[in-house]
């Protein structure tokens, strides 16, 4: 059995979360609390909500250099999150991972990855070890459009296909790699290369958490129930930069009038239009408040001791060689 439908409010609730955390995560990359910039994910919210609300708190994700918002609506803190990406030693990784290797395996956050593509290999190898552990758990893998074409994501598609790893692909196409548009990089189509693996595969409005939910609470079960992968292609839009670094060097790929056709479907005006208004104001104010004590907790805390640079180099506990540093 799918699990119930969510609680439009909650999914909401994840969606205002993720817009807020990444209005102030641009701030501070502004007055340069955050070095070296962000990929925001703004506009893409509705993915990561949709998503995220139809697996268990002991389903796994992996995620992208963009995945500040996989990593909250999966569960992680947002105080703890937003002192990562400021490298400070309170952060989930002790401001070590920063913006795009955050990871926080407690809520089932396996990492974000700057490899483009990496996210899929690495979500079907924890979702190969639970079905050989004999557990019902899935893996939920995140990439862009810009993805689909690496080799190892097509021959983890192969492979997972071929022993039915409890899986879930969710490419989100949101028409750029980088100021690449979409239709100049894909040869035939994303969802063509799913069904050539056998792999069932679907379009799915990424503008909509709910759309988002119902077509991954599907996936999720025929993962769970031993079918395999499925692929779903959300169709989405980024509002923001490629990377915060766009808001000073201005590079022009796509025109104002795309962008606001871009925004016109937001995720928030989506999801905020299914709740009774004074509901929605009182999710919008605990939210910035939350977020408002995320900012003090990120600056408050101190960064790592330079000292200390490697130490957890090594899972097993083994130190780096001396004078390494
Ligand atoms: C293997 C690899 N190649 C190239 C890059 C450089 N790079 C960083 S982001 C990016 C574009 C990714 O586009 P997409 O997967 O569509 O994600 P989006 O940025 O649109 O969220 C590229 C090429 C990289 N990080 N890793």
């Amino acid at each position: 059995m799918a699990e119930p439908t969510p609680d439009p409010a909650e999914l909401y609730r994840t969606v205002a979360l993720i817009r807020g955390f990444e209005q102030r995560a641009v701030e501070l990359v502004r007055s340069g609390v955050i070095r070296g910039g962000i990929h925001p994910y703004t506009g893409q919210e509705a993915v990561a909500a949709g998503s995220c609300a139809a697996l268990r708190r002991d389903d796994v994700v992996t995620s992208t250099h963009r995945g500040h918002g996989h990593v909250l609506a999966k569960g992680a803190d947002p105080a703890r999150m937003m002192a990562e990406l400021a490298g400070r030693s309170t952060g989930l990784n002790q401001g070590r991972g920063g913006s795009m290797h955050a990871a926080d395996f407690g809520v089932g956050v396996l990492g974000a990855d700057a490899i483009v593509g990496a996210a899929v290999p690495i979500a079907a190898g924890a979702a190969w070890a639970f079905r050989r552990g004999g557990s019902d758990r899935v893996a939920l893998a995140y990439f862009g459009d810009g993805a689909v074409s690496q080799g190892v994501v097509l021959e983890t598609f192969n492979l997972a296909a071929l022993w039915r790893v409890p899986v879930v692909l969710v490419c989100e196409n949101n028409g750029f790699a980088t100021s690449m548009r979409t239709a100049d990089t894909v040869a035939g189509s994303i969802l063509g290369r799913a069904e050539a693996f056998g792999i069932p595969a679907a379009a799915v409005d990424g503008a909509d958490p709910e759309a988002v939910y119902a077509a991954t609470a599907e996936a999720v079960l025929r993962a769970r129930s031993g079918a395999g992968p499925t692929l779903l292609e959300c169709a989405t839009y980024r509002f923001d930069a490629h990377h915060t670094w766009e808001h000073t060097a201005r590079p022009r790929y796509r025109t104002e009038q795309e962008v606001a056709a871009g925004r016109a479907r937001d995720p928030l005006e989506i999801q905020g239009a299914r709740i009774p208004v004074e509901r929605r104001a009182r999710i919008d104010a605990e939210t910035a408040a939350l977020l408002d004590d995320a900012v003090r907790f990120a600056e408050a805390g101190p960064h790592p001791d330079p000292a200390t640079a490697l130490d957890h180099l090594y899972a097993t506990g083994m130190r780096a060689r001396a004078g390494a540093l």
